[in-house]
């Protein structure tokens, strides 16, 4: 939500505090607290209906990286905007289903990482600490000095600072850039950075879905695939949006081994911003082809209530793992503790 910028720094704080409690537990109560403190901050008449937040073991939590944008700690200096992000990798094990657990670098304790977010123009600073036993970098797209294009490897219990500035506006993505590139993407040091434009888009409900694939038994093939880190989580636990509310996806194909894949949207069509970089869309659709790194914006609104899957039209590849779908309700649902 670009009108997040104007909320300030304590409110960012009662946002963060409230998703992690969320993510503990505190569940629908803890969801409709948050969207009842953002309302009167925001001018934004976006709603989000309430969602179990319930964290599943481990750091994946597909549902805590769906609406989890991290603004960093602003800081001005000489007049500028500093947004000042820390990124710390670690080991982490992740449950793929109840027979499979797998192996994972974390950042900041998740997968995907944290999704950043700054406003173009702005200048950014990535405080980055390795503890995850191998050596890793955080190298971000976009457009910034070689010195700071994070392909250097940082050892174990290094720290480095990565600064550039925001440039230009777009869905854009960070990873490691340590060799094997493969094999450091597809256990989990990834994640969304999305610079927005000057002018902020139209108020909508804004959606992350990452789509990353696992390769358990080293065989540089996907046994699992997932939208936010487990397979098919979303499928079982659905999205709920509105009816009649604008949704805009932010999705990025992370999937390694496999060259491409498609994002096909059910009972719908929608206007693609290829990579967040336009105002204006390109197209409109109901499957994108998407390569490796590739990520767009991707905009919809349902009209007629009820549950709609999203999924790679590789429907190997969605029936092992990369499924979700979204429940659309309307705001006179019993179970919407948000509705005034
Ligand atoms: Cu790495």
């Amino acid at each position: 939500m670009p009108n997040n910028f104007t909320l300030n720094k304590d409110q960012l704080w009662s946002r963060r505090q409230l998703l992690k409690l969320g993510m503990t537990g505190a569940g629908v109560a803890g969801a409709a607290a948050l969207w009842q403190i953002l309302k009167p901050q925001t001018k934004s008449i976006v709603r989000v209906p309430s969602m179990e937040m319930e964290a599943p073991q481990g750091a994946a939590n597909p549902m805590q990286v769906l609406r989890n944008f991290d603004y960093g700690t602003v800081k001005k200096e000489n007049g500028r905007t500093i947004r000042e992000f820390q990124l710390v990798a670690d080991t982490s094990v992740i449950q793929l289903n109840s027979a499979v657990s797998y192996n994972i670098w974390d950042l900041n304790g998740r997968i995907p990482g944290p999704t950043l977010r700054a406003q173009q123009g702005d200048r950014i600073r990535v405080l980055f600490l390795n503890k995850a036993g191998h050596s890793h970098s955080l190298h971000f797209h976009g457009v910034h000095p070689s010195e700071m294009d994070g392909i250097r490897p940082i050892g174990n219990g290094k720290a480095t600072i990565y600064e550039f500035d925001a440039e230009p506006y777009g869905v854009h993505l960070y990873h490691c850039h340590v060799e094997p590139v493969t094999r450091h993407i597809a256990k989990g040091l990834y994640g969304m950075f999305i610079v927005d434009p000057p002018t902020p888009r139209p108020p909508a409900d804004e959606i992350v879905l990452v789509m990353a694939g696992y390769d358990v038994n080293d065989d540089s093939h996907n046994e699992y695939y997932a939208f936010n880190g487990l397979p098919h989580y979303l499928m079982h636990h659905p999205v709920r949006i509105y009816k009649d509310q604008l949704i805009r996806l932010y999705v990025l194909n992370i999937i390694e081994y496999d060259p491409a894949v498609t994002f096909h949207l059910h009972a719908n069509f929608f206007d693609v911003y290829r990579y967040g970089m336009s105002m204006k869309g390109s197209e409109k659709t109901d499957v994108i082809t998407m390569g490796i790194a590739e990520r767009h914006i991707l905009e919809f609104v349902f009209h007629y209530p009820g549950k709609y899957m999203f999924h790679p039209h590789q429907d190997a590849i969605a029936e092992n793992g990369c499924m979700g779908q979204f429940e659309v309700v309307t705001e006179n649902d019993p179970k919407n503790p948000t509705k005034n």
